[in-house]
């Protein structure tokens, strides 16, 4: 007997009813929706606090700031669909310049501001960028891009320590000009917002499409219905020093907290008796985290001498968090419900943990949560493609409106990506269980993960072949207690080439940001490639894996 549905896939779905999303709305309207029409929005409430300072930005401040940054940004030439980069540490003004970029109808593409001249050089100009935003004590990186005719805006420090540089607009003064000037632009769902860099499955850092449509769906996802998967509420104060420059805590943190009126509590970098000061002083709520700071929470001595009772909600994401190290944290936060998320710059939020609903679900520990709802999840078998059943690992695919729109100037990739059906390819190695709630068990992907943060092995492999005594190189993970992972690199070198390890890393980690940075290299005789010239990583990870187990 034939099967009576041979071509049937196993799809998976959130335990969230769908709900309807108004992803037809501009990014900011979208986000600020409460304060329109007779929306129950409170201009008075606070929506930013800078920590580094103390000072509050309301509601209503950010509106009016916002606008009035729009209109600086456009006095100063930049027009719908052009592109600013925002090169800024967390900061209000990092939130205020891409809500303004928004408004107006660019597109931020952001970047780390840690970032040497020459990667800061490579985003700028595949990007086309036209306007720099950034602080005087980034400028220096950006001369050439200056002579290039960029604009570049310096945000002046509090107690203006720092001048603003020769050649550049002041931020203040950008930030007073006049918003009744500033027509509203007409903006299209399908038009990009947001476009920060990623290597996605394979390849060079690209940069990443994401439109209106995408993260207000995203967002929705997340915060949105009677019983959201995330219960953010006007009274929360959420902690962020994860970067904002990244995904995550674009989406996930700053504008689903902002969709839901709570406050944010912005802190430029990650100091744990600082931050623990913070979330005593500030009675902070929610405390978005990624797995090295679960561990340093963990290991701290410190904990009991503040007062943390007040977080009532821990969420991690951005790289595998062990069980152990899961379980370890709840003791330390036991007000706390604790879970994580998935996503990905390409997709947005791919699961949640749904311990943070409004109606919280049962869930287990060392999960990476429930797909999103709105969206279709499936794990395919990653040689014949064919779905799977629960409890089977295999690739993890995502579709939904939140997918990004596709990578820039590189229709190759974005086919790749994602398939003609629709569905995003992850690249990364899990299985959804009896009780639909997804478990990440390894990464077909390239990709490595330095403390959650991005490192793409073809971007150091093109570094390492520019040394003229080097034939060959590869990049690939290994293991690491606190990193998770580390970049290493296979050296093959040139004929008669008396090349040493040291060598190797300074030409290489000059020229990088301190986490893509080589910790170790290899001289070998030949990287083992495929007929097609694929280096063949898995060799490489084996025999590392082999020479330095875990
Ligand atoms: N467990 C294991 C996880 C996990 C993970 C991500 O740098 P990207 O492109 O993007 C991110 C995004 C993280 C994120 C988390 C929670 C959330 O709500 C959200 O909303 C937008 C975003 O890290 O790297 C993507 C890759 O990082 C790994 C995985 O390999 C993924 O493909 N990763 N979260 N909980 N691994």
């Amino acid at each position: 007997k034939t099967d009576p549905e041979p071509s049937r896939e196993f799809i998976f779905r959130s335990k969230l009813p769908d709900i309807s999303i108004p992803n037809h709305l501009p990014l900011t309207d979208y986000v600020f929706q409460k304060f329109s029409g007779d929306g129950d929005g409170d201009s008075t409430a606070t929506c930013l606090i800078n920590g580094a300072t103390g000072r509050i930005f309301t509601y209503g401040d950010v509106q009016i700031s916002l606008r009035r940054i729009a209109a600086g940004i456009h006095r100063l030439g930049i027009r719908q669909r052009d592109t600013v980069m925002l090169l800024l540490p967390n900061s209000p003004e990092f939130a205020l310049s891409f809500l303004a970029v928004a408004y107006l109808g660019a597109v931020s593409t952001t970047a780390n501001p840690f970032y040497t001249k020459s990667e800061i050089e490579k985003q700028a100009k595949a990007s086309a960028t036209k306007m720099i935003i950034t602080k005087p004590c980034y400028v220096d990186k950006l001369t050439n891009l200056k002579n290039d005719g960029v604009l570049i805006v310096c945000v002046e420090d509090e107690n203006d320590a720092v001048p603003v540089a020769d050649g550049c607009v002041s931020f203040k003064e950008l930030a007073q000009a006049d918003e009744t000037e500033l027509p509203k632009p007409e903006i299209s769902p399908e038009d990009t917002v947001a476009m920060p860099y990623s290597s996605g499955t394979t390849g060079l850092p690209k940069g990443v499409m994401i439109t209106h449509k995408g993260l207000v769906t995203s967002i929705a996802q997340k915060v949105d219905g009677e019983n959201p998967n995330v219960n953010f509420t006007g009274d929360d104060v959420i902690l962020c020093f994860l970067p904002m420059f990244h995904i995550y805590a674009l989406d996930a943190l700053m504008l689903s907290a902002m969709r839901t009126g709570a406050a944010i509590l912005i802190v430029p970098r990650f100091e744990l008796n600082l931050v623990m000061e913070l979330i005593q002083r500030y009675k902070v709520t929610v405390v978005p985290v990624a797995p090295p700071v679960v561990l340093a929470f963990v290991k701290s001595q410190e904990t009991e001498r503040y007062d943390l009772s007040s977080v009532r909600m821990m969420l991690s994401g951005a790289a595998t968090l062990k069980k152990e190290l899961e379980d370890a944290v709840r003791l330390k936060f036991p007000n706390a419900i604790f879970g994580q998320g998935y996503g990905m710059t390409e997709s947005g939020t791919v699961a949640k943990s749904l311990a943070f609903a409004k109606n919280p679900f049962k869930t287990k520990s060392g999960a990476c949560g429930t797909v999103i709802r709105n969206a279709d999840m499936k794990v395919v078998d990653t040689i014949t493609g064919v779905s799977l059943p629960r409890n089977k690992p295999g690739e993890i695919c995502i579709r939904g409106d939140q997918l990004m729109k596709g990578y820039l100037n590189d229709p190759e990739a974005t086919a790749i990506t994602i398939d003609k059906d629709g569905w995003l390819h992850t690249g990364d190695i899990g299985f959804v269980d009896d009780d639909d709630e997804v478990f990440i068990v390894d990464r077909l992907k390239e990709l490595i993960k330095f403390k959650g943060y991005q490192v793409a092995p073809a971007e150091l492999e093109a570094l390492l072949i520019s040394h003229p005594y080097i034939e060959d190189a590869a990049v690939v993970a290994m293991k690491d207690e606190v990193a998770d992972e580390v970049p290493v690199a296979y050296v093959v070198r040139s004929e008669g080439s008396q090349l040493t390890e040291d060598d190797v890393k300074s030409y290489v980690n000059k020229q990088v940001v301190h986490y893509k940075r080589i910790k170790m290299v290899f001289f070998i005789e030949a990287i083992p490639k495929a007929v097609s010239g694929k280096i063949l990583r898995k060799e490489l990870r084996a025999k590392l894996e082999s020479e330095y187990p875990k």
